[in-house]
């Protein structure tokens, strides 16, 4: 709709709307749905908070195959909960999107043809419990330090929904660390399984915040437009930083001899992330991406029933209220 009402407008009138946009954006003031928005704005809107929608959707499953084998009672009813959050997670994200002039059925179908992405991360497989535990402190924590910024995003919807994301990523952090903190205090062969996890887990996390600043397309522009408020680069950084003393009070080795802290820049230096590792799974070659997506695609059409009865529900409900009224 906003679309077509940019394109019969004046040039004049369209600088006039550029200029209030711009100001609202450089007073740190949230851009809301019915306000006018440049048409790359509302696109790379789409494009992100679609991507992290079907992200936290798609991020179920490597966990939920672990529901049924939780240990206990405890880690099962605590995993179940985590899970139901990720699927909240994405509806929050998914109305958001919507509220940009795109359908959930076009969203999904973007997914499904591979047109949109998600999260590389997700494309690894599960193999022992303590997975469970390294993605609660690994993919999560990265999840932390990306989305608390995006609290601040300039697209009032999406910092709204990120609030209460990044409360419930707090929770889910800390089950994955304490079961890792479990494991490292029990035997010696729960410990190797702990860092087993870390092992194939690190490399992966830090890949999730994206290509180094120098090769990522949209980055300049996203801090420009305060959709990003930290470059990829410095939220890996922060990510490393905060997790090296983590893994230290669990006895683990994080899996990287270049990994050395540098005084000079309070920060720690850290060694060569396989990149060509990365862009494969991107494009759909990593281990998991097939079953991900087939899981998806059937999740939707086994679901179809569920679609129709609730439409049909829906227009019984508004016949009758019409057949009231009038
Ligand atoms: N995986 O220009 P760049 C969660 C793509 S869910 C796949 O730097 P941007 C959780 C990128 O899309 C975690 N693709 O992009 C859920 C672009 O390709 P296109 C999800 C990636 O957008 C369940 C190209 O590479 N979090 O936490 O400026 C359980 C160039 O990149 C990845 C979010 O989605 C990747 N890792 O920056 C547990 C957070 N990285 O689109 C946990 C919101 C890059 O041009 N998203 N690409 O075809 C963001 O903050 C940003 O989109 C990113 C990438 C930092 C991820």
């Amino acid at each position: 709709m906003m679309y077509k009402k940019t394109q019969i407008m004046s040039t004049n009138e369209i600088k006039n709307l550029e200029e209030i946009f711009e100001a609202k954006i450089a007073r740190d003031e949230k851009i809301e749905p019915k306000d006018w928005m440049p048409e790359k704005y509302r696109k790379t809107h789409i494009r992100q908070i679609s991507q992290h929608a079907h992200s936290e959707i798609v991020g179920m499953l490597p966990e939920g195959n672990w529901i049924t084998r939780a240990p206990s009672l405890r880690r099962k009813v605590a995993l179940l909960a985590k899970v139901q959050d990720e699927a909240g997670h994405g509806l929050y994200l998914y109305s958001a999107c919507e509220t940009l002039g795109i359908s959930r059925e076009e969203l999904y179908e973007q997914l499904h043809s591979g047109k949109a992405k998600y999260s590389s991360i997700f494309n690894y497989p599960t193999l022992t419990w303590a997975d469970i535990g390294a993605i609660g402190w690994l993919v999560d924590g990265a999840a932390i330090i990306n989305q608390v910024p995006l609290c601040n995003t300039s697209f009032g919807p999406y910092a709204r929904a990120m609030v209460r994301v990044c409360k419930e990523e707090s929770f889910h952090q800390r089950q994955g660390y304490e079961i890792m903190m479990t494991l490292c205090n029990g035997t010696q062969e729960q410990k190797d399984m702990a860092q087993d996890a870390l092992n194939r887990w690190w490399w992966p996390s830090l890949m999730m915040f994206g290509p180094t600043d120098e090769e990522s397309t949209h980055t300049a522009q996203s801090m420009k437009w305060k959709l990003k408020r930290k470059t990829n680069d410095e939220l890996r950084q922060q990510f490393i930083d905060q997790t090296v003393p983590q893994a230290d009070i669990l006895g683990l080795k994080i899996p990287d001899d270049n990994l050395k802290y540098n005084n000079d820049t309070g920060h720690y230096d850290f060694g060569e992330i396989d990149w060509s590792e990365f862009w494969q799974v991107v494009k759909g070659h990593g281990k998991c991406n097939k079953e991900r997506l087939n899981a998806r695609k059937n999740a939707w059409e086994n679901g179809k029933w569920v679609r129709e009865a609730a439409m049909a529900y829906a227009d019984k409900q508004h016949q009758r209220k019409t057949k009231q009224t009038g």
